[in-house]
């Protein structure tokens, strides 16, 4: 669904929203499927923790970075619908994708919680912009149906965190635990935030629980101290190709991919390119070389 506009005015005011029902139900069913091949199904994995130590090494032992082996995963970044909300939200269309993880906790594996923290410490050199410029936006794809008792994200809206300075990172565990708001919602909803948000990572509350989603981030294109993740860096993978295949030009570009029309294409660059990757069709860029 298209994200309304009073939910995008929510993230400037409290820092943050929740939309429900997000994902139409085939993404979302394709999605959930495809976890499965990435990560045991929770009925397996309770039924013998112990065979899974990899998932209990670490609070982040369950992240699997973009890109899948798994087309109904590697769509939900480019999911047209998020696209616009970044465009509405960032309010440009020169905006970029600049980290993709997918998060699978299962109760018990290990202490989930976390105090809270603004993201900003590892998603730019400097620190945000109070005055809405050079913002990033980054979200939560729920996949699974997020409780009081499944570890949800627990956040503190701005307003009572405005006076803090924006150099201040993290706050003491418990500190404004009081004022903390969860973002509980059923598999298929959206949160957005701001990097400049208090939230942390909570526990389960109960056993045999499990929370798997995708967090995807985006950003106005163009100030290089701001990001994450390197697609370049990726692109030697099979899955990157494969991904970067089924995706629109439009979709290519989010991911740093030279456009139709960029001053990039050339004979050499279009024949070397299809050459390197011979799944993807060049007719859109050729079509703009003279
Ligand atoms: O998993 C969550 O709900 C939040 C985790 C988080 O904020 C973090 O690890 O930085």
């Amino acid at each position: 669904m298209r994200v309304p506009d009073k939910n995008l005015a929510e993230i400037w005011d409290q820092g943050f929203t929740v939309v429900e029902g997000f994902l139409d139900r085939d993404t979302l069913k394709a999605a959930q499927e495809a976890l499965w091949e990435v990560y045991p199904r929770p009925e397996d994995y309770f039924a013998d923790p112990g065979k899974h130590p990899d998932l209990a090494r670490s609070q982040f032992a369950g992240l699997r970075l973009f890109p899948y082996a798994q087309g109904a995963l590697n769509r939900m970044p480019v999911y047209p619908d998020l696209v616009d909300a970044a465009e509405r939200f960032l309010q440009s269309e020169d905006i970029e994708i600049y980290k993709v993880e997918l998060w699978a906790k299962y109760a018990g594996a290990i202490n989930y919680d976390q105090f809270h923290h603004r993201d900003y410490g590892n998603h730019t050199l400097v620190v945000p912009r109070a005055d809405r410029v050079h913002t990033q936006m980054t979200t939560f794809v729920l996949l699974s149906d997020v409780t009081e008792l499944d570890g949800p994200t627990k956040l503190v809206p701005l307003p009572l965190t405005k006076d803090i300075p924006l150099s201040k990172r993290d706050l003491k565990m418990g500190e404004m635990f009081e004022c903390e708001v969860a973002a509980t919602a059923p598999a298929g909803s959206l949160m957005i935030y701001k990097t400049d948000v208090f939230h942390r990572g909570s526990d389960f509350r109960a056993p045999g629980r499990s929370r798997f989603a995708m967090l995807i981030d985006f950003q106005q294109r163009g100030w290089r101290w701001n990001g994450k993740m390197s697609w370049p860096d990726r692109a030697g993978q099979r899955t990157m190709g494969d991904a970067l295949a089924h995706m629109t030009p439009r979709q290519r570009d989010l991911f740093g991919w030279p456009p139709p029309g960029s001053e990039y294409w050339n004979e050499q660059t279009l024949r070397d390119v299809a050459a390197r990757y011979p799944n993807i069709d060049m007719t859109p860029y050729r079509a703009q070389v003279s």
